[in-house]
């Protein structure tokens, strides 16, 4: 299972991650490593998924100054994914799943394309920080556990600063999974 950038606070940190992550995903092409599209841990029971492939209602909905929007184009697997608003300075573009869960995970491909440092992606789960991160980021599935019974709230947040905008400017989700 895939799982980087846990939480964290501050620049430094956040710096740091990218850092890291840049270096092992540049190692990891070297080397020619292919990333599975199955969580390794093959036991997990998907009991929902979302593959951005019909118009979105219930559970989902959207936060700050612009909805999320289908792009045909960047997806992982060659069908639509969706994508942050196409916001300007200092607003904010968020993606919200509510849905009632039992103890399991959450998974999705992710991949982030903005100005490195400034212009940030963010998860949250019951708006507590998951990870966050800015630059140039391929596609990456990533797993986070569901630790609260009971109607869980996710966020998929995309947050420009004042100025400057780099790369694509915006965050791709694709292929949201819960498991038990
Ligand atoms: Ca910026």
């Amino acid at each position: 299972m895939v799982e980087i950038g846990r939480g964290g606070d501050g620049i430094v940190d956040l710096y740091d991650k990218n850092a890291l992550l840049d270096l092992k995903i540049q190692d990891e092409k070297r080397r020619g490593v292919q990333y599975p599209t199955e969580s390794a841990d093959s036991t997990a029971e998907v009991v929902w998924s979302e593959g951005f492939e019909r118009p979105l209602g219930e559970p989902w909905s959207f936060t700050g100054d612009l909805p999320w929007q289908f792009d045909l184009g960047q997806s992982h697997g060659g069908d639509p994914c969706i994508r942050a608003g196409v916001i300007e300075g200092m607003q904010t573009s968020g993606l919200v799943l509510r849905r009632d869960c039992v103890k399991g995970t959450i998974r999705f491909w992710r991949c982030v394309s903005s100005e490195s440092g400034f212009d940030v992606y963010r998860f949250f789960i019951n708006g507590a920080l998951q990870e966050e991160i800015s630059g140039e980021v391929g596609w990456r599935q990533v797993s986070f556990p569901i630790v609260q019974e009971g109607i869980n709230r996710f966020e998929w947040r995309y947050e420009k600063d004042f100025s400057m905008s780099m790369g694509a400017d915006t965050v791709w989700i694709d292929d949201v999974e819960i498991t038990k």
